[in-house]
């Protein structure tokens, strides 16, 4: 939980939003990058193109029921056939990189065998159009799209998984290494693991403790071995993981609350990142967690720690936590956002001080060198309207967010980039395309883009013409 932070709202001091307030510029944030990202499945579509097997989402949105209005990834923004013009958007948006996914499933088809060139041959060239470009690559390995074929044989429950996850990290070393130099392993472990593997919601739609805690070591496990074969390989690359980081505030000061926000915090903070720089799973103040400790062998919690060069953040709203007795192993409730409160289209609270206090939180580690913020926007209802995406909500929402990093980052956050996002409107997993979070509008029937106000801000704040 964020210390002494209960709803904390207009009272905070150095709390932003209001008019009269210095205009802070890019380069009021020294030396830091400023980028988009993507996923491989939102974005590429050309889902069965040139060698690519099924990842576990070509198979989940099959599934009746599973995302709304029967929506799916196949063609997205058809990525795969455009990237060239949509890195010229990049160009014209400024960006100085671009954080992006590969697909397992384009890379190895099968298990245990060579990879596929076409796979290769795509990904190298669309690496070789960010650098002509002068756009930096920040390149995520496991956006949440395992070969099927692995999930066939247990998938993340399975302990086999992880030698393949690490020919995959070293097959991906020795490809793209020599142009490629910011890599992130995994992406959001917290939430693939648990709407997967616990809840159902998502890919590959299982459910239970059993399934979610042997799928999550074995993900903290594959990110280690995979994270060292790759420093093996690439000495002189960035190796970095993200995260997923949601703020929490106690409803009350009363002990119930604040115990049940600690928890909460445990969960979605701090499980995936503690055992990573050594501390062990901090299971002490959240019983139910101890049941990972059977899928722990000797020696896994020395394997499972990597001296990452820089973590990624992914955040995008806060929860307000309150105790209950009804809800069995977590004891907690999320509050509803308060009638007075902003939200995104997806009803997610807009609350910018979360973003600052997550980089104090994160900062204090001494663990943790260097932190970006490889995920943050706003999904709303997007409308085209003669030829413009006036998204004005999305502005708002940036500016704030952004002078909430500058605060930390003058107060000596290790925050060092900030990725928006998104750079297109995609196809949002179970949401399907409703959700619209792009700095640069697509028409899915068309594939026609068209930046919109938002893009055209965040270009003008890189260039240093603007300010937040
Ligand atoms: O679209 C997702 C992304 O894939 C992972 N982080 C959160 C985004 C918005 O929900």
């Amino acid at each position: 939980m964020i210390e002494n932070s209960i709803i904390p709202d207009a009272a905070r001091a150095g709390a932003t939003n209001s008019d009269d307030v210095a205009p802070i510029f890019a380069r009021d944030f020294g030396d830091f990058t400023w980028g988009a990202a993507t996923s491989a499945y939102q974005i590429e579509g050309a889902h069965n193109a040139d060698g690519k097997v099924d990842s576990i989402w070509d198979t989940f949105v099959r599934r009746r029921g599973k995302i709304k209005s029967r929506e799916s990834g196949a063609v997205a923004c058809d990525h795969y056939r455009r990237f060239d013009s949509d890195v010229a958007l990049m160009r014209d948006l400024s960006l100085q990189a671009y954080r992006f996914s590969i697909a397992w499933t384009r890379i190895f088809n099968a298990p245990r065998t060579r990879a596929n060139d076409k796979g290769i041959d795509y990904y190298q060239r669309l690496i070789d159009a960010l650098l002509e470009a002068g756009i930096e690559p920040f390149v995520t390995l496991y956006h949440w799209d395992l070969p099927q074929y692995l999930e066939n044989t247990g998938g993340w429950t399975n302990r086999d998984t992880i030698s393949y996850f690490c020919d995959y990290a070293t097959e991906c070393a020795r490809r793209f290494g020599d142009r490629v130099r910011n890599f992130i392993v995994f992406n959001e472990p917290m939430i693939f693991l648990s709407l997967g593997y616990l809840l159902g919601i998502h890919a590959p739609g299982r459910r239970g403790f059993k399934n979610f805690f042997a799928a999550s070591h074995n993900v903290l496990l594959a990110q280690a071995e995979a994270a060292r074969e790759m420093r093996r390989h690439l000495p002189n690359a960035q190796i970095g993981t993200t995260i997923s980081a949601t703020a929490a505030y106690a409803a009350s000061a009363s002990t119930r609350d604040t115990a049940a926000t600690t928890r909460f915090d445990t969960l979605y903070n701090t499980f995936y990142l503690e055992p990573v720089i050594g501390r062990g799973y901090p299971t002490q103040n959240f019983p139910v967690l101890k049941k990972i400790e059977k899928y722990i062998q000797p020696g896994d919690m020395e394997k499972i720690k990597f001296d990452f060069d820089f973590w990624g953040l992914n955040t995008y709203t806060r929860k307000i936590v309150r105790y209950s007795r009804y809800l069995p192993y977590t004891h907690w409730r999320e509050l509803k956002n308060a009638p007075n409160t902003r939200a995104t289209a997806l009803n997610w609270e807009i609350y910018p001080e979360a973003i600052y206090d997550l980089l104090k939180k994160y900062s204090a580690y001494p663990e943790i060198k260097k932190i970006y913020i490889t995920e943050n926007g706003a999904a709303f209802h997007d409308e085209l309207v003669a030829g413009r995406v006036a998204d004005h909500n999305r502005i708002d929402y940036l500016k704030s967010h952004l002078r909430e990093i500058a605060r930390a980052r003058n107060e000596g956050a290790k925050v060092a980039g900030y990725f928006v996002w998104s750079l297109l409107d995609n196809f949002e997993w179970a949401e399907g395309y409703h959700a619209r979070f792009g700095l640069v509008h697509n028409n899915f029937l068309t594939q026609a883009r068209r930046i919109k106000d938002s893009g055209y801000w965040y270009r003008d704040f890189i260039r240093g013409k603007t300010h937040c």
